[in-house]
């Protein structure tokens, strides 16, 4: 009997390769069905041989409770933008300096929704969203329902691989022709349809929905380049895009990019730009990345549809800093796969460099094919009818007198009480890269705030005592309240740099906040810190020094902090300590080549853990160039600056001097 099963899966997987993947089936219909019918009924007798990849497997749906978070092993990336010709050559170039010899591979962009696979010996384990790049959550039983993923590849290999779960153009509309049956409210795009999918707890939904996947990215490969990779995917059954290119030169990728501007109708999905990506691991490696992105890929965007709607009106709204912008209010109109109402003018020399009144004809697109964005007023359908725009001289909400910035361009509402401020403070602090706390979007936060439920940070930590008056809130169930108050508990327990973003404290964002959380490791010692020594902090300047001192100098934020500390909310930097270590403390190193014995990335945190700092390009303040095999032109430039060279003999003999290898 066991041998059946084996059988009956193995001829199934392969009628599934050949239907999705290879477009070429092998089983009718009828003949599928019927010995899919055999497999469920053995299995079902004997469930004690089901294996783990039988097709039975992946057809059945799944409810979930709720989405685990799941760490992913090296961090997801997005990709830079480029938007037109003379950028993308700005980018070759850029490439071409260090290495003048470079290929591209360039691939269509897929418009959908970045995924991580888990293999385990071949077989499928886990599948990941990119959630904030580093931590994501598990969509595997959704993801279970996508019909061109092998549950086993060809060979038994341990993976983790990452591409883009994306919806055909065809099933997007079968999707929508039923919702408007339905009665239910259409999707705006292919993307919103499939994200909408991947974040259903139940998995009949995505079933439903027919979801694809194309793979694009392997993170960790002995192989030799991003071609070899493609191939090697595709070879052990993954379904990869099949319209990659290699391109020598930027003239070979501006052909492609005109090539798939012409021919992107007839493609059955969308793709809403080109990716172009180096094709030497080794010269990816050596590029790196900055805190977001790559450096050695980019992608070319399509130009944004540009559309012609109505300024109705100019409204003004008040941020947390207290800064007032002016937002245009439009006729709605659908743009580039959504329907838009406002967009921000930012401010009133942007108004008046582009000559906008009230009532005017405008052009919309969408910067990066995501920001609405007013171009200009269409100028030969201005009736005489428009009005200028006048500056308000009080806050719309608290009616304060508003101030000008010293910049003499912004204006601001100077009530550190404003209830406009404090709500946009609030939602800062609950933001996913701030403290993280799902469960309390701006509208709700509004609302808390009006209510008085929310009138500051402590009363997000003091939710749990109304429980049961949350629950009897009209739009909330106890499941909702129940997973909230465990999201806020969770952020407790956040290391000290969410913190230091959530608090918006002037100037510091994500990355300085790390920089600092790392260097003072609590906020007793951050509290304690002047002016001049937080100025030693590289990326620390004068003005955001004062910042920080001046709100740990207002005896209202003392008490702020006390009383989140009381709350149980976690004061300290969890992540890799700094030490201090004389060979490596405040010095730059800039890392070129291969070194055999360690990974770039291992070798960068433990400069970083003894306070070094890691750049990437050498120049009269480096320090020290780390040189390893195939070096390129970063150890030529380190010989012409006279900078100290160590080898990877060196490296290694201090690497084991501090037990690190
Ligand atoms: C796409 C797409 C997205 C992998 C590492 C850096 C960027 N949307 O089609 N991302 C990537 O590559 C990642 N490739 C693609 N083709």
């Amino acid at each position: 009997m066991k041998e059946r099963i084996q059988e009956l899966v193995d001829i199934l997987n392969k009628a599934n390769v050949e239907y999705y993947l290879n477009d070429d089936p092998f089983l009718s219909d009828n003949e599928y069905d019927s010995l899919l019918n055999e497999l469920n009924k053995l299995e079902h007798d004997y469930p004690q041989y089901i294996l783990p990849d039988s097709p039975t497997q992946k057809v059945a749906t799944k409810v979930i409770s709720e989405f685990q978070k799941v760490t992913h092993d090296t961090p997801m990336f997005s990709l830079s933008n480029v938007f037109n010709e003379e950028e993308v050559r700005d980018f070759d170039k850029k490439i071409r300096k260090e290495f003048p010899n470079c290929e591209y591979v360039c691939e269509l962009k897929m418009d959908g929704l970045a995924v991580s696979l888990n293999y385990e010996k071949g077989v499928f384990k886990r599948a990941a969203t990119r959630g904030d790049g580093v931590v994501g959550e598990d969509i595997t039983h959704n993801v279970l329902t996508i019909k061109s993923l092998p549950l086993k590849l060809k060979e038994p290999v341990d993976l983790e691989v990452r591409g883009e779960i994306y919806m055909s153009k065809k099933s997007f509309n079968e999707c929508n022709k039923k919702r408007e049956e339905e009665g239910l409210p259409l999707f705006q795009n292919p993307r919103n349809a499939a994200a909408g999918s991947i974040r259903q707890l139940d998995s009949k939904i995505a079933k439903e929905r027919d979801l694809d996947i194309y793979l694009y990215h392997l993170p960790n490969t002995p192989l030799k380049t991003h071609y070899e990779t493609m191939e090697y995917l595709k070879k052990l059954g993954l379904p990869t895009n099949p319209n990659l290119t290699l391109a020598k030169s930027a003239d070979d990728i501006i052909t492609y990019i005109e090539h798939w501007t012409q021919n992107r109708p007839q493609l059955p999905y969308e793709i809403d730009g080109i990716v172009i990506k180096v094709n030497s691991l080794a010269m990816q490696r050596e590029l790196g990345q900055t805190a977001k992105y790559p450096k050695w890929a980019t992608a070319y965007k399509f130009p944004a549809e540009e559309v012609i709607t109505k300024l109705t009106d100019i409204v003004f709204t008040v941020g947390r800093t207290g800064q007032i912008t002016p937002n245009a209010v439009l006729e709605p109109i659908k743009v580039a796969g959504s329907t838009v109402k406002r967009a921000t003018l930012h401010n009133m020399d942007y108004i008046r460099s582009k000559d906008l009144k009230i009532g005017d004809y405008v052009y919309l697109h969408k910067a990066g094919d995501v920001i609405p964005e007013v171009v200009g007023p269409v100028l030969n359908r201005r009736q005489g009818t428009e009005k200028e725009l006048v500056m308000i001289k009080k806050c719309p909400i608290c009616n304060t007198d508003l101030v000008k910035s010293a910049s003499e361009i912004d204006y601001f509402c100077p009530n550190q009480a404003c209830p406009a401020r404090n709500v946009e403070s609030l939602i800062h602090f609950v933001s996913r890269n701030a403290m993280n706390i799902d469960g309390l979007g701006d509208r709700i936060m509004e609302d808390f705030y009006n209510m008085h439920i929310i009138r500051n940070f402590p009363d997000i930590y003091l939710l749990k005592n109304r429980k049961q008056e949350l629950i009897e809130l009209e739009g909330f169930g106890s499941k909702s309240v129940e997973n909230l108050l465990i999201s806020i508990e969770n952020s407790k327990q956040n290391s000290l740099e969410r913190l230091l973003f959530a608090l918006g404290i002037p100037g510091i964002g994500e990355k300085n906040a790390r920089t600092i959380a790392k260097k003072y490791e609590n906020i007793d010692n951050l509290k304690n810190a002047n002016v001049e020594e937080l100025q030693l902090i590289p990326d620390i300047g004068g003005t955001l020094a004062q910042n920080i001192c001046n709100f740990f100098d207002n005896p209202a934020n003392r008490i702020l902090i006390r009383e989140l500390k009381e709350l149980g909310v976690n004061m300290t930097y969890l992540g890799e300590k700094i030490i201090e270590h004389e060979t490596f403390s405040n010095k730059k190193f800039v890392l070129t080549g291969t070194l055999s014995f360690i990974k770039r990335d291992e070798l960068k945190k433990i400069i970083e853990k003894y306070n070094g700092i890691v750049t990437g390009s050498v120049s009269a303040k480096t320090d020290v160039v780390i040189v390893g095999e195939d070096a390129g032109s970063k150890y030529d430039k380190a010989v012409e600056l006279n900078i100290e060279i160590w080898d990877e003999v060196t490296i290694h003999k201090i690497l084991e001097d501090l037990k690190e290898i």
